[in-house]
């Protein structure tokens, strides 16, 4: 079948640029589309890191200028996946340039930033969309299905917990390449920006928009060397974060994150306690959903594991054969096959950078809370 072509330009080689080089290169092995991603060209600051980059994931062409990479015709989509501090201005000069968004998470620094992106995008009229991965987890959609069938019914509760362990040395420096999530000139936040982020958006796909948060913050490391400066410089982010929630819906929520949790290390999960059921999930076995159906027989109440494997469960029609997982590298192959099928389709994909900036909201509103001691409603 003659495709489509989608020529790409994707600025930043770090992990995530490696998430997104893999999903361009199979979306269209798994996924049947009008559309296919060609990996066009390839931009990041560093020549060297750059080259070496590109050639191994089979980049066409490379830019070490992300303005240079916007003023080029043969692109039509823009990849962002830089550190935090360069989504503002990528986004708009690209929107302005016609191109379509995509973005990774979080959306910006700030409400602010975001704001201003989002009008460009919409102002412009380019497809777009932020890389919430975890939507994309077979077992996270199957989830959504439940809640969306009424399978558990009135929602009361939401739990959630993002943990991860990599901070804990004082030795660790901040800034520079990889470490830039603990320098909040670039990311903005700490855990709220870069975990919570992701829990948010998950908690709000799967059971709407949140009402208002009390939160709490601590920085544990204090100060630790810069790796681009040198000196000993002062944390400013968010070493660990904890806030209760109340939703728009009356559910009431606890969501907490850190990268102090020693042995944990990528620890994202959830439960949700309705009226007739519970969910849990938990990253950590990605391809298990836990369900609890209080509408069978007494004699058979228990939490059930459900092997997400199947033909008839989100995605996995596309991949192998039942009993057969999938990983993370999967849920950005199959949020891409998303946004390919929203230009096919015409119906948008989400989360848009719209969608985002409700999550920013959120994370906003979290840190404000933390800061004030306060209870902050979520503006927006
Ligand atoms: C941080 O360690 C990180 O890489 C996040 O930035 C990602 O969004 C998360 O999915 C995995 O952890």
């Amino acid at each position: 079948m003659a495709r489509k072509k989608l020529n790409i330009g994707l600025i930043g080689c770090g992990f995530m640029g490696r998430t997104h080089s893999n999903a361009y290169l199979k979306v269209n092995k798994f996924f049947d589309l009008e559309y296919q991603p060609v990996m066009r060209a390839m931009c990041d600051l560093n020549a060297e890191k750059l080259k070496t980059f590109a050639e191994n994931w089979g980049w066409e062409t490379t830019e070490t200028d992300w303005r240079a990479l916007l003023e080029r015709k043969d692109i039509d989509a823009i990849d962002i996946v830089c550190p935090n501090n360069m989504h503002h201005d990528i986004a708009i000069a690209a929107a302005q340039a016609g191109k379509m968004v995509l973005c990774e998470k979080p959306l910006a620094m700030s409400v602010g930033e975001g704001k201003e992106m989002v009008d460009a995008v919409e102002k412009a009229g380019v497809a777009n969309m932020v890389w919430f991965n975890y939507r994309r987890v077979p077992a996270i959609a199957l989830a959504k299905q439940l809640i969306d069938e009424g399978r558990i019914g009135r929602v009361f509760h939401y739990r959630a917990k993002y943990l991860q362990d990599w901070t804990i040395s004082t030795d660790l420096p901040q800034g520079g390449d990889a470490l830039w999530r603990l320098d909040a000139k670039v990311a903005g936040s700490g855990v709220t920006g870069d975990l919570l982020a992701h829990s948010i958006d998950t908690a709000t796909w799967l059971i709407g928009g949140i009402d208002k948060v009390s939160a709490m913050t601590e920085t544990f490391i204090k100060e630790r060397t810069h790796q681009v400066t040198g000196k000993v410089e002062a944390v400013k982010i968010d070493d660990a974060c904890a806030f209760l929630a109340r939703f728009k819906n009356g559910a009431l929520a606890t969501f907490e994150s850190t990268r102090y949790a020693r042995g944990r290390k990528n620890q994202n999960d959830f439960e949700i306690n309705g009226e007739h059921g519970s969910i849990y999930f938990n990253l950590e076995d990605a391809h298990q959903l836990q369900y609890y159906d209080n509408r069978l027989d007494n004699h058979v109440h228990g939490w059930q594991t459900i092997l997400v494997t199947d033909f008839e469960h989100p995605y996995m029609g596309n991949w192998w054969v039942p009993g057969c997982v999938i990983g993370y590298e999967h849920t950005f192959i199959n949020a891409l096959s998303d946004f390919l099928k929203g230009l096919e389709t015409g119906e948008p994909v989400r989360p848009s950078l719209r969608d985002a900036l409700d999550t920013q909201y959120v994370c906003d509103a979290v840190l404000e809370s933390a800061k004030t001691g306060t209870w902050k409603t979520i503006a927006g």
